[in-house]
């Protein structure tokens, strides 16, 4: 039967939608494995209802509650603590697409729904959401707006506060927050919906959200090219971005180190080009096949000409545009195969990028012989994946352990020195708490602080994420 708590959860959501025990293995870890934690219970409501009811329960039996979509957070923020005094909150039940409405450009989804289910209706419709992240088929709306995600297309279309107009919440008090417009103009007061946003579950719980759609473009064309060095990457995106304008849409780096973790870890994917020093993975967006083609082959003439690129292949097909982008969206899995490794999600001006890279460079091996960066990410917006793998016969136990301090705050006082952020998309959790309270000014955190008391007095959503306890 349990205690009183759980009887009363099993009452309001039925026995089948309280897992407990043996059954929350697969809620209690993160993705990466890093967070191992131990949950109370986990409970999978179906409606904003029912989540108003949970949390009311959880409320009067001060239970402490994480909130978890599709469990693919790099900051530990989804999965319970170690106390066994957690619920669990799963909104993977709620998945429907409520509406989509192709005349005001939105569609309006609750909060469990799957990113590529977004995408799919969406493009049932001729119609384009353009949030894309390599988890994209697990990950859900309201983890993406709970951690504002980012992904390949930030530069055109923005992130997920900035495709998302009307919002949804379970207060923590139990209320519902019926916040779910499709205006593009609002300003009636303070915006609630941004506070949310972002928030990793510690303000309230985001049920359903309206988001922004776009015209689908009428031709979509990626090229992978190779490029000598950093600088010569940047001069590629500032020749791509003044010839192709609202046209880019998307703009990666790849270091050459973490191609050749691919060709290690996923050696069936193949890879055109033959060991670059970078490769940009460039995606443009035009009317037609023709227009795509001319305007591609104009920056790669140019670029080549004045050395910014040496060799680039470019795709034929749907399919092998496919492939193209499979490269990159699978470094991830390959670090994650080489090891754990300290990632360092990290966004710069771009025009400060060369120099951090020089800087770390220079710096970093003295601090651990042998350390090996795996350098990749989102160029077009100034976010670099700077992640660390440990030296090639050192356990990655043991790295972490001795050297994860040192190496954070070397690369975040680079960041910072040069007016970057420690967290670019994938926001602070656990993992990043405690540096949140460091870097932050006095003054922003109790902001933070005070915006917290007033929505959650009770302290019980997602406690010990984002803002350690004071
Ligand atoms: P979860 O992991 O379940 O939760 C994330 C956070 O949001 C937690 O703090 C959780 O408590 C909270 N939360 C979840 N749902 C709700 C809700 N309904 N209401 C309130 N709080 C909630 N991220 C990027 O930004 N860009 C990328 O390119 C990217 N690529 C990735 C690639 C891979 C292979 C993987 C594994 C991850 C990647 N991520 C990326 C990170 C992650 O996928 C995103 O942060 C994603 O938005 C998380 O969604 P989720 O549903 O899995 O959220
Ligand atoms: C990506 O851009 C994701 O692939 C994951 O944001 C980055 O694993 C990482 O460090
Ligand atoms: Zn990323």
């Amino acid at each position: 039967m349990g205690t009183p708590f759980l009887q009363a959860l099993r009452a309001c959501l039925g026995d089948a939608n309280v897992l407990v025990d043996g059954d929350m293995d697969a809620y209690e870890v993160d993705w990466r494995k890093r967070y191992r934690g131990r949950a109370l219970a986990v409970a999978r409501p179906a409606s904003t209802a029912e989540v108003a009811s949970v949390v009311r329960l959880c409320a009067a039996h001060a239970v402490p509650i994480v909130p978890q979509g599709g469990n693919t957070g790099l900051v530990g923020g989804g999965v319970p603590d170690a106390s066994g005094r957690m619920l669990v909150l799963s909104l993977a039940r709620m998945q429907q697409v409520r509406r989509v409405d192709p005349d005001n450009l939105t569609a309006t989804v609750e909060a469990g729904c799957v990113l590529h289910a977004l995408q799919a209706a969406a493009d049932a419709h001729g119609l384009l959401f353009p949030l894309r992240l390599g988890s994209e088929g697990t990950c859900t709306i309201g983890g993406n707006l709970a951690s504002n995600a980012g992904g390949t297309q930030v530069l055109r279309y923005g992130t997920a506060r900035e495709l998302c107009l009307g919002l949804e919440v379970v207060t923590a008090g139990g209320e519902v927050w019926d916040g779910l417009s499709g205006l593009r103009k609002d300003n009636t007061g303070y915006d609630l919906r941004d506070l949310f946003i972002g928030s990793e579950g510690t303000l309230g719980i985001i049920t359903a959200a309206t988001m922004k759609l776009h015209p689908r473009p009428g031709w979509t064309l990626t090229a992978l090219a190779a490029c000598p060095g950093i600088d010569a990457a940047i001069g590629l995106l500032r020749t791509a971005r003044a010839r192709l304008d609202a046209g880019l849409t998307g703009f990666e780096v790849i270091e050459g180190f973490a191609l050749q973790l691919l060709a290690r870890h996923f050696p069936q994917l193949r890879q055109p080009l033959h060991a670059p020093g970078w490769a940009v993975l460039l995606e443009l967006a035009a009317d037609d096949q023709a227009s795509a083609e001319r305007r591609l082959h104009a920056v790669l003439g140019d670029a080549t000409a004045r050395g910014l690129v040496t060799d680039a292949v470019v795709a034929g097909s749907l399919a092998q545009a496919r492939e193209l982008w499979q490269l990159r969206e699978s470094i991830p899995l390959a670090q994650a195969r080489e090891g754990l490794n300290i990632k360092h999600d990290i966004a710069l001006p771009v025009s400060a990028i060369a120099d951090f890279l020089r800087e770390m460079d220079a710096t970093l091996h003295t601090l651990v012989p042998g350390l090996r960066p795996v350098v990749y990410g989102h160029l077009g917006d100034g976010n670099l994946h700077f992640n660390l793998q440990a030296p090639q016969d050192m356990p990655a136990a043991v790295f972490l352990d001795r050297h994860e301090a040192a190496l954070n705050q070397r690369v975040h006082d680079a960041v910072v020195a040069r007016g970057g952020s420690f967290s670019a998309e994938h926001g602070i959790g656990a993992l990043k708490a405690a540096e949140l309270a460091r870097r932050k000014s006095p003054v922003a955190l109790a902001m933070m602080r005070a915006i917290r008391q007033a929505l959650d007095p009770q302290g019980l959503l997602n406690p010990g994420r984002v803002l350690p306890p004071a």
